[in-house]
This record gives C-alpha cells, structure tokens and sequence, in this order.
C-alpha cells in the first residue's frame, strides 16, 4: 500500500493542565474551575445544570484535579516516556491561574512562568515539539466568582494581557497554540467553556452565546497578537466535532440532522475560520430570543483574526431526528442524539464510529480547506493490571487503529491532515466523571478513584504499540 501519512506528520498525545498537572497551591497558583469540581457522579451533573455553587466542601467531596497525575512534579519522568514512544508533538495546555493567579493582576507570576519554562526545555531536549492550549476548561476561579465568567466582557482584556504574557515569554520555545478547547462545547456545558452557571434554562442560551462572542473577539485577539510576536506561528482554534446523521430519510429529519450540525459543527469554526457569523446565524438567534451586544471594532477584529488551522476532538458521532419519544433521548451519548443501531458504544454510552472520523475530516476540509489537525481522540477505559504487571488494553489498540485506518482514507480522499494527538496519553483525570478510572493512556499511572495509589507509571500493551505506529508513521498498525 502507499504511504499514505506525509512526512513529518505530528504523531502525539494530548492532555490539560488542570486534568494532569496536580500541584494546584504550589508555585502561586490561584484556584481555578477545575480546582472546586468534585469528582465522581456528582460531576457530570454540576457540569450540565444550572446553578452551581463555587465554594469547595472537603467534607463532602474529594477533588481529584488538585493532585492529577502530579505532572508538576514528576514531568522529566513522564516526557522520558513519550519520547520513548517516538512523540514528534506533545499537545498541554497552560493554566492561565499560574501565570496569573486571579486572572486580573498586573504582573504575572514568575514562579508559573518558569515552570513552562522548564517543561517546554525538557519537551526539545528530546526533541518533542509543544503544541499549547491557552484555555482548557481553567478559567480561574476569581473572575467566575468578581465577574460572571466569560459573560463580562472584562475578560477579553485579562485574557489579552495573558496570551501578551505567555506569547512573548515562550516565543522562541513554542510555535503551535490553540486558543480555546472545544469552543462549541460552550452552550451545552457553560460552567467549563465560559465559567459561569446559568442561572436557569431560560438564561442558557442567551448568555451562552454572549461569553462565546466574547471569546471569539478574545480568540481573534489572540491571533494577531501571535503573528505579532512569534513570526512563523503557527495558531489554531479548537472544536468538538461531531458528524450528526439523520435517523432516516425522512426529509425533516434529514433537515433537521442539517440544522443541528450547523448550529453545534460549523458557528464556531465559520467565525474563527471565515471571520463572519453565519448565515444560519441570525435565524437561529431571532427563534431563540438571542440579541448580542456586539461593540464597534468586534466584526473587524474577527475578520483579522482568523486561525492557520483546524484542530479537533472527536470521540463520537450523534445520530437525530425531529420528534423523539422520551424512551429514545438520553441514552448517554454525551454530545446527545439517539441511539444508532449500527455501532457499538463505549462503557461510558460513548458511540464507537471509526468511519464517522472520515466523514468529520472531509466535512471540516470541505468546507474550510484549512489544514487539520486532531487533537484529542480515544477511548475512554477501565484498565486491568495483571499479577505480572502487564496491562493487555487490546481494545484501546483496537480502537485506535480503527480510527487511524480511516485517517489514512481520509489523506487519500484529500485532505490535509496534519497530526493526531491522542487524547489522555498517559492516564489522567477524566473531565466528564472527574475520576481516574475513566483511563485513555498508553502509560498507567496508578491512582485511583479514592485517593489511594502510589502514582507509579507503567507501560500498558498500546505503549509499544503506538511506538510502531509513529516509528513507522503510521505504516504499521
Ligand atoms: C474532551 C475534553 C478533555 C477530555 C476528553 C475526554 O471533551 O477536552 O478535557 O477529558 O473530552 O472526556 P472524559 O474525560 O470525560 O472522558
């Protein structure tokens, strides 16, 4: 068969800083949203509903996300390994809480600074290039709790002064960015995406939509900004994508799997891609009571801003139609939908859809023809240790390679794809359940959902698989 992976395609893996990191008081860093998330079924629920209380109760809850992996400790151990694995990228994000502790000072914390520092040194001693998440799910916890989240519109100039920050301190030491993770992701889930909780369903939308202008602006910002400071960067935005088929060939169903791509697939990327709301836009807000408050200057620095490239996540598929009975909707595919009798799904009701991966890569190449990159991608675990030691995680090699296979059509039928990160490379704590039992890694870190574990790491089975993937760019699977 032809090689269909190009040269110098990024092989990788990816994780964020609050799911990995640990650390969460030391080097004066300030709490952030992921710091007074519980873990646990609890989770998934404060994370969807409105009305969410910040304040942390240690005696009813534990929180997983201030220990992590403790990344912040042992990252010379955990970058050894992922150079053992032939990493060519390693995709992190920077806790915008350690470089400014309340998001709103001056001055930013040098202590923060140079831990990057260190981490980036360590990433090109072995010759892993970084690829950095300015935002991921870490919105620090004072500007959620002095100024609503991402709704004040106060936050654009704070994350400026940021990225200003990281920009022109790492510009010689970092040349790929990503500014916000999985923006779309914002309406379903605005406590993660935009830091704040709605105060009912009511208000969902409207302020939802609000934050997300504020990001777009901030994002377009952050664009410019980059091509200022570090010529040659190279600066993406970030989606959740997740091709939507309709149920049957009912016309309105067919309509309707239409409209609901457009609205979760395509706003986000058509205003960081294209520089212009869609036309699908105006519609869907005047149906749902939407009225922005767009300031002089947003349009125009939306247009200047637009990204280099794509990156994504994708995990699933959603299959839809117009009218569902309560029985078919909530099956727990997370993006929604209902069930598809043609795939299985993972423990967690996740959809397993291979081919679903090559439709997203030519519906985003399609329509953009930007360059892709996929940035998170895998599955989610439990993972068995044997009394030899051994984790034999077949299945996630299966899936794996499932998935890669249809990256290879993908390139064949055209498009430009760039580099795969998958996601969790080593294990981590799972954003959804906000456990560590949910695991995506080619390295088993032991920890577990109580607390206890010694935090050892050990190559599981993909390990040397995934090695003979990237050694042999993708030939071999
Ligand atoms: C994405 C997030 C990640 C990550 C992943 C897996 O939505 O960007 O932060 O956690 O999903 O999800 P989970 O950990 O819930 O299995």
């Amino acid at each position: 068969m032809a090689k269909q992976f190009p040269e110098g395609f990024l092989w990788g893996g990816a994780t964020a800083a609050n799911q990995f990191e640990g650390g969460y008081k030391e080097g004066g860093k300030g709490l952030n949203l992921a710091d007074v998330l519980p873990g646990g079924k609890v989770r998934l629920q404060i994370i969807s509903q409105p009305g969410f209380n910040y304040e942390i109760d240690h005696t009813k809850y534990t929180y997983p996300n201030h220990e992590g992996i403790d990344f912040y400790h042992r990252y010379k151990e955990d970058i050894a390994l992922f150079a053992e694995m032939g990493f060519k990228v390693f995709r992190m994000s920077i806790a915008w809480s350690r470089i400014f502790p309340n998001g709103d000072e001056l001055e930013p914390n040098e202590e923060g600074l140079a831990f990057y520092d260190r981490v980036f040194d360590e990433l090109h001693k072995h010759g892993i290039e970084p690829l950095v998440t300015l935002a991921h799910y870490e919105t620090p916890l004072h500007l959620i709790k002095e100024y609503g989240g991402w709704r004040n519109r106060k936050l654009v100039e704070f994350f400026e002064r940021y990225v200003r920050t990281v920009f022109t301190r790492y510009k010689d030491k970092v040349k790929y960015w990503l500014t916000f993770n999985e923006i779309n992701g914002a309406t379903h889930m605005p406590l993660i995406g935009l830091g704040f909780s709605p105060e009912s369903e009511e208000t969902r939308l409207q302020d939802s939509f609000q934050g997300l202008h504020h990001q777009f602006v901030a994002s377009a910002q952050a664009v410019k900004i980059g091509h200022e400071i570090i010529p040659g960067s190279q600066i993406g935005c970030m989606l959740i994508y997740a091709p939507v088929y309709s149920f049957d060939s009912n016309p309105d169903n067919v309509m309707y799997a239409r409209q609901e791509a457009d609205i979760f697939n395509f706003f986000c990327g058509d205003i960081q891609v294209r520089g212009e709301y869609p036309y699908f836009a105006k519609r869907y807000f005047k149906e749902n009571n939407i009225e922005l408050d767009i300031r002089e200057g947003d349009l125009e620095t939306i247009k200047e801003g637009t990204v280099d490239f794509i990156s994504f996540s994708y995990y699933m598929s959603r299959t839809d139609k117009k009218e569902k009975t309560p029985e078919e909707v909530g099956v727990g595919n997370l993006i929604g939908g209902i069930k598809n009798p043609f795939l299985k799904a993972s423990e967690w009701g996740w959809e397993i859809d291979p081919v679903g991966l090559r439709i997203a890569l030519n519906e985003l190449y399609g329509r953009y023809q930007k360059p892709l990159m996929i940035v998170e991608n895998g599955l989610g675990a439990y993972d068995k240790v044997e009394e030899d030691g051994s984790i034999n995680d077949d299945y996630r090699i299966e899936y794996m390679r499932d998935h890669i296979k249809q990256m290879g059509e993908a390139i064949e039928d055209g498009v430009d794809l760039i580099g795969y990160t998958s996601w969790g490379c080593i294990d981590l704590v799972s954003m959804s359940t906000g456990q560590y039992s949910k695991r995506y890694g080619f390295i088993y870190v032991d920890k577990h959902d109580d607390g206890s574990g010694t935090l050892e790491r050990k190559r599981k089975k993909s390990f040397f698989w995934y090695k003979d993937v990237i050694s042999s760019n993708g030939e071999v699977l």
